[in-house]
């Protein structure tokens, strides 16, 4: 299947693994791109140093194209910005802030540029600061969210934009892909799915969880002072919601979810840890290797959408 997408970026399927921080490490990133989708490197909050090492090692398993995630929140993304030109990273994708700052340095790189969005007023601006694509991401994916689905964000960013546009959020099959080609998009990026695949080096406790998880599980903290992330339920979401209700400051929150991301995936501990994962958890039965996700989910695309 060729779109914008596959030719801006050199890939073969039109398939972004989502940069998730902690999970989207280089085993991760290089096995689908390996798969001939766009493997990611999630920054996260880590260091810059870091994020350079693991740059270094998807170069070293794969001579397909890669990606790096820039969440910028992070305290060292001047430095991670720096070192994705230094280490010629051919795509970038950035969320959960504004990455106008850092346009130009990656664009005079020759760096591709790909924001993630939230809404249709922040896809516009991004395309003309000089984005190569957007990625429309709705509030089913796991994370750090907006307030917009999937269904409704898709189509107007899609109409509102000349770029072309990657759906996310809600997307872990060939019929989820099969609709956000119906809205518009060229693209999808998955997260969740990839979370649960065997090339993912997520705590067993972390995917059985996600395996497990069924339609309603997951939770959205953080609403009230305007960082929402969704996570599957559990001990530390109630205590942090309780906590929210009370009116407890945002640092001491934010505790919670960006150290206990880092707890649930390395550690395993799925009770006091973070487990963000999408929506579409409950559509996800089991792990399989990265390749037979991709080869499963476009032969199920194309089937549909050739009807
Ligand atoms: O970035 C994400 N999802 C994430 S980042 C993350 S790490 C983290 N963990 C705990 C606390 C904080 C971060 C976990 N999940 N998705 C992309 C995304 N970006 N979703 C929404 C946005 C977004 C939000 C606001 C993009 C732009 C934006 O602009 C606001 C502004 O600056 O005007």
């Amino acid at each position: 299947m060729k779109t914008r997408i596959t030719d801006i970026f050199n890939i073969e399927y039109p398939i972004f693994q989502g940069g998730m921080a902690w999970v989207a490490e280089h085993n991760l990133a290089a096995a689908v791109s390996e798969a001939g989708g766009l493997g990611i490197i999630g920054a996260g909050g880590a260091p810059a140093a870091f994020v350079r090492e693991q740059i270094q090692k998807v170069k070293a398993a794969t001579d397909k194209p890669f990606g790096v995630n820039v969440m910028l929140m992070n305290p060292e993304a001047d430095e991670i910005a720096q070192i994705i030109v230094e280490e010629q990273v051919k795509v970038v994708t950035t969320g959960a802030g504004n990455p106008a700052k850092y346009m130009e340095q990656w664009k005079a790189a020759g760096v591709k540029v790909v924001p993630v969005v939230a809404s249709v007023a922040m896809a516009r601006m991004m395309e003309r600061g000089g984005a190569d694509a957007i990625i429309a991401e709705g509030m089913e994916s796991g994370g750090h969210i907006g307030s917009a689905t999937t269904m409704t964000l898709v189509p107007q960013v899609v109409d509102a934009v000349a770029i072309p546009v990657v759906a996310a959020g809600g997307i872990a099959d060939g019929r989820g892909f099969a609709a956000a080609f119906m809205l518009g998009a060229e693209g999808v990026q998955i997260g969740t799915r990839f979370v649960v695949a065997t090339e993912s080096i997520v705590h067993e406790n972390y995917k059985a969880m996600l395996i497990k998880a069924k339609d309603i599980d997951s939770t959205v903290t953080g609403m009230s002072h305007g960082h929402p992330i969704r996570s599957i339920r559990n001990k530390m979401t109630r205590e942090y919601l309780r906590l929210e209700k009370e009116g407890t400051d945002f640092m001491e929150l934010e505790k919670l979810t960006l150290g206990g991301l880092r707890k649930a995936v390395m550690e395993g501990d799925v009770v006091n840890g973070s487990v963000m994962a999408g929506q579409i958890a409950g559509l996800i039965k089991k792990e399989q290797p990265c390749k037979e996700i991709i080869t499963e989910i476009m032969q199920e695309a194309q089937n549909l959408l050739g009807k």
